[in-house]
């Protein structure tokens, strides 16, 4: 088993949805387990145009090796729709591998851990609220690299569920993991 993590992002249809769905397609995998998603957070584009973005990390363990787990990306990212007409087009879904236990991975289609990780606060706030104190392979704490990226425009989602005690079970996540079973093929 490896800990994985992944960052979703999307600015083109039901973002929100979109998002909330990914994570229930990882979950019912039988080769992957949920253990943990970030908030949702609304990002400014960072080197890209279009609307804003929104994303969110996702904690697992996996059976899977980092390239099965890559062509799994792949295949939900279609699912969900996404075309790649040019370089950082708004997209209804990408799902970055960011970490991968402790490796370091550099080949032509494939950099563990995710080579602008450091750079963007679209990734380092999710992550540092998932794990505040994550050791990224050969670069160090993550929190370490925040105040570089304090600039770049993130605000936290609220739960659209408003309801304290439920909130607290985690209801938010649950309550969407039932709405939407199903969807992923
Ligand atoms: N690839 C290499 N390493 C990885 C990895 N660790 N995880 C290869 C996933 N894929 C990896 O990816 C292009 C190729 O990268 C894949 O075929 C894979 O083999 P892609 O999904 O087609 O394109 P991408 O994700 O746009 O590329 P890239 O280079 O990862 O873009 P970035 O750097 O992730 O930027 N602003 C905000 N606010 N929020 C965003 O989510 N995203 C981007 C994309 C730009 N600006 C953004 C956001
Ligand atoms: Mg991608």
């Amino acid at each position: 088993m490896t800990v994985a993590y992944l960052g979703l992002g999307a600015n083109l249809g039901d973002a929100r949805q979109t998002l909330k769905d990914t994570v229930v397609c990882l979950a019912q995998q039988h080769t992957i387990t949920v253990l943990a998603r970030s908030s949702l957070y609304r990002t400014a584009p960072i080197d890209a145009g279009g609307d804003d973005y929104l994303n969110c990390v996702v904690k697992l363990e996996t059976t899977l090796t980092v390239r099965h787990l890559l062509a799994l990306c792949h295949k939900i990212e279609l699912h969900f729709g996404r075309e790649r007409p040019f370089r950082n087009a708004p997209r209804t879904l990408d799902l970055d591998i960011l970490l991968y236990g402790d490796q370091v991975i550099d080949e032509s289609d494939l950099s563990v851990p995710h080579p602008r990780l450091t750079e963007r606060a679209f990734v380092l706030v999710p992550l540092v609220e998932l794990d505040p104190d994550l050791i990224i392979p050969q670069r160090g704490r993550a929190d370490a690299f925040l105040a570089a990226v304090a600039e770049q425009r993130i605000e936290k989602m609220k739960s659209p569920c408003q309801c304290p005690v439920l909130n607290a079970l985690g209801g938010g996540s649950n309550e969407s993991a039932q709405t939407t079973k199903g969807r992923c093929s």
